[in-house]
């Protein structure tokens, strides 16, 4: 439908008047919710590509992902009618010590954008907050960042202490600018991404699979 490619495309751009919009005219004419759910999430896919390819940078997926923020917020009553539940539920914090959020703010609206529930627990995060937070959303993924090379000892204990937990097939995606696939490997984590936009894909195939 040439609407929602229209939606798509203004996903994009970041135009939020427009994804506002053309959301609440989708809505209207009562184009079925998922529908208009994969028109969103193909604009956020799309802007991710665009980040991996440097075509663009951090303030066109901050205006991205308001634009997918605001017309979610319309959207929202028509998916818990329709019964269609996020994708995935995933837990996101800065490691113990590391006040660094704006990488992981990316993460968390990336995800977002990607239809995952995200429990953002912010900067500073110990792992027994991680591993509540895990058990009382019974997340699927949890994401530990950090910026910091002296925070990355306490990564590694940090994925440690949740693997220790027992909490079943939960995935653990570590990363950050210090943080390297070898060095998530040495730790055991599960995954790792070395941008918002991988981190996506990561969790899609971690889970997937
Ligand atoms: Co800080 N800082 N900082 N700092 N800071 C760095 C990281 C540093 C490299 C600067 C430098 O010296 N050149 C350096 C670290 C050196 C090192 O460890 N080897 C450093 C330092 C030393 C410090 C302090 C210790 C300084 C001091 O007080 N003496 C201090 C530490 C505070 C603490 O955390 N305890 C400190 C403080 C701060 C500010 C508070 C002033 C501020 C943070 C503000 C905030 O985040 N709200 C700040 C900033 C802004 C930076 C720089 C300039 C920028 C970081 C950033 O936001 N980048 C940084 C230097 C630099 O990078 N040029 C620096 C943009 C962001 C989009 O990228 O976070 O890498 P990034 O996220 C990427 C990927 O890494 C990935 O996706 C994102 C985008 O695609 N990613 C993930 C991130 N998390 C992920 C999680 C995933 C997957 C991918 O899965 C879960």
């Amino acid at each position: 439908m040439a609407e929602l490619q229209e939606l798509t495309q203004v996903i994009i751009k970041g135009n939020r008047a427009e994804a506002k919009r053309l959301t609440q005219a989708a809505i209207d004419a009562q184009v079925p919710a998922r529908q208009v759910l994969d028109a969103l999430v193909a604009g956020m896919d799309e802007v991710g590509r665009r980040f991996q390819r440097n075509e663009v940078f951090v303030p066109e997926m901050l205006i991205a992902s308001r634009a997918m923020k605001e017309a979610m917020a319309l959207l929202e009553p028509m998916l818990v009618k329709a019964g269609i539940k996020p994708e995935y539920i995933a837990v996101i914090g800065a490691v113990q010590g590391d006040l660094h959020d704006i990488g992981k703010n990316l993460v968390a609206m990336m995800w977002r954008g990607a239809n995952f529930q995200v429990v953002d627990l912010g900067t500073n995060v110990p792992a027994e907050k991680f591993i509540a937070a895990v058990k009382e959303h019974r997340a699927q993924v949890v994401g530990l960042s950090s910026l910091l090379t002296t925070t990355m000892p306490a990564m590694q204990a940090k994925v440690k202490a949740i693997k220790d937990a027992g909490l079943g097939s939960l995935k653990v995606v570590v990363g950050g600018a210090p943080i390297t696939q070898d060095f998530a490997k040495e730790i055991g984590a599960d995954g790792f991404s070395p941008d918002a936009a991988g981190a996506v894909d990561l969790v899609r195939k971690l889970l997937a699979a």
